[in-house]
């Protein structure tokens, strides 16, 4: 009996120990060695679009976005993993850091459906 209850236990401690892996796994940073150096990049709005809507990144460099929002309406630029901005108005502008570059990311407008009507850019992560 004593031996069953410990590998009851022991499994629900692996499946804890699963869990946790599958939580960090979601971040870009994913196993890359951080180089320490920072892509600086000023994205802004043109129409319904982003420029630049391609960003090259460095594998392992850390990437921070300054979006301005040049446009005539509200956006805001929201990346794969969490990062983004608020909702800006026309004018404003706000500093985005996106964390460490492992691989390539999207980044995308989230208000309204501005992402389908082309506000979308790709983040590019080069060796
Ligand atoms: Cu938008």
């Amino acid at each position: 009996m004593p031996l069953t209850r410990r590998s009851l236990l022991t499994r629900s401690a692996l499946a804890t120990g699963i869990g946790l892996l599958a939580l960090t796994g979601c971040s870009p940073a994913a196993d890359v060695p951080a180089t320490g150096e920072t892509t600086e990049v000023t994205v802004h709005v043109e129409g319904m679009r982003f420029v630049p809507d391609v960003i090259e990144v460095p594998v392992g460099n850390a990437l921070v976005v300054t979006f301005e929002n040049t446009g005539d309406v509200v956006h805001d630029l929201v990346f794969d993993g969490g990062a983004g901005s608020d909702h800006l108005s026309p004018g404003d502008s706000q500093v985005i850091e996106v964390g460490v570059i492992g691989s390539d990311l999207d980044g995308w407008c989230s208000v309204s459906n501005h992402r389908a009507m082309g506000m979308e850019l790709s983040v590019k992560a080069v060796e």
